[in-house]
């Protein structure tokens, strides 16, 4: 009795404890348990079946083992068709089909649209992500740690790295591709439902891999058409002379050497391009929520942030220039 009583509350703790993980790990927009997108549909399948299938297996050999432990051997009849059925002719059977299931999934995740509508290149540099969008044939339109997708639609991504190799993945849209210097890989996406996504670095790269990160939003097709034409205008003329004097103290401290801004005079290519940065979910791959403040505390303190990061700590600017640099670039949108 007493044992059945520990036990109950064993298993009632464990549940406390571990069904809010378990459940949060499910939902979300950084879960491969939440499929948002077709290929990460197909994958989520193969991996229930393989889940449940090798849960009922473990269940019938265990339950196997225990009857041959307890069980008198003349009540276990048939032990050479046991171990020809189950050693030999049943791992075959089903490690084959799963082996051909296997090949067409492969084949199926990387079949190329033959026309995409847009293209997006995207390249990993330690610790951040360059994206570059090929769409009408027209000048592409450069971004950085952010994708922005049209959902329902195909898209091919070309994902490269400029120094070490680097892994793109986001769990809730498609598979994980390496991102390989001088070589580009091809991964074809289809996101299935608007939204905010989190991808990842998932191959190790240095002291800042682990602040690697993006975003991902899915627009319905659109708005993202909107997005695209609104990306190719300059960004308006500052509304108010604290954003004209936080403009003018970008280019006079020089920002623009590394950075660019579509529409400027600001044209570098070492850091991310900032044009519409106000717009982003997060601040320096996914390392800060984006606001005022914290675009400003990261000029200030990039070293102290992201140690070893291109970005050199700006601390010998005063408050005020600080903010209205910071305010001008969140208002880029
Ligand atoms: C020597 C090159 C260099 C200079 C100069 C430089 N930056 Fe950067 N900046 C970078 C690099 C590289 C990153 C990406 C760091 C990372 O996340 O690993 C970055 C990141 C950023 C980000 C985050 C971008 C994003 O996509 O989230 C902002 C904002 C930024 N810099 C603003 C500035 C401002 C403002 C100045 C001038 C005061 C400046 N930077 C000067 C190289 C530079
Ligand atoms: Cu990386």
């Amino acid at each position: 009795m007493a044992v059945g009583r520990t036990g109950r509350y064993l298993l009632r703790a464990c549940m406390l404890a571990g069904l809010p993980a378990v459940l949060a790990a499910c939902e979300g927009r950084q879960s491969a348990l939440d499929a948002a997108g077709a290929a990460a549909r197909d994958i989520l399948v193969t991996g229930w079946a393989l889940f449940v299938g090798g849960t009922v297996i473990f269940l019938a050999v265990m339950g196997l083992a225990l009857y041959a432990a307890l069980a008198r051997p003349e009540r276990f009849p048939g032990r050479l068709s046991w171990v020809v059925g189950g050693g030999l002719l049943f791992p075959v059977v089903t490690l084959t089909a799963l082996q051909i299931h296997e090949f067409g999934l492969a084949r199926r995740l990387a079949v190329l649209a033959p026309d995409p509508a847009l293209v997006v290149e995207v390249t990993g540099v330690m610790w951040w992500w360059d994206v570059r969008y090929h769409a009408d044939g027209a000048d592409p339109v450069r971004g950085a740690n952010e994708i922005v997708l049209p959902a329902g639609r195909p898209v091919e991504l070309r994902v490269t790295s400029a120094d070490v190799i680097h892994s793109f993945w986001v769990p809730s849209l498609a598979g994980k591709i390496d991102m390989i210097p001088g070589h580009v890989n091809r991964l074809p996406v289809v996101a299935e439902r608007p939204g905010l996504y989190r991808g990842q670095c998932a191959e190790y790269c240095g002291a800042q891999h682990a602040l690697m990160a993006f975003d991902v939003r899915v627009l319905p097709a659109g708005e993202f058409d909107a997005w695209l034409a609104a990306r190719r205008r300059p960004p308006p003329e500052p509304a108010t002379p604290e954003l004209a004097r936080g403009r003018d103290a970008f280019f006079a401290v020089g920002c623009h050497a590394c950075h660019a801004v579509h529409g400027t005079a600001a044209d570098g290519l070492v850091g991310p391009d900032l044009s519409g940065i106000g717009a982003r979910p997060s601040l320096a791959a996914g390392t800060l929520p984006n606001r005022v403040e914290t675009i400003a505390a990261w000029i200030q303190a990039a070293q102290h942030i992201k140690p070893e990061s291109r970005m050199p700590s700006f601390d010998v600017m005063d408050g005020d220039t600080l903010h209205a640099m910071a305010a001008w670039l969140e208002s880029l949108k």
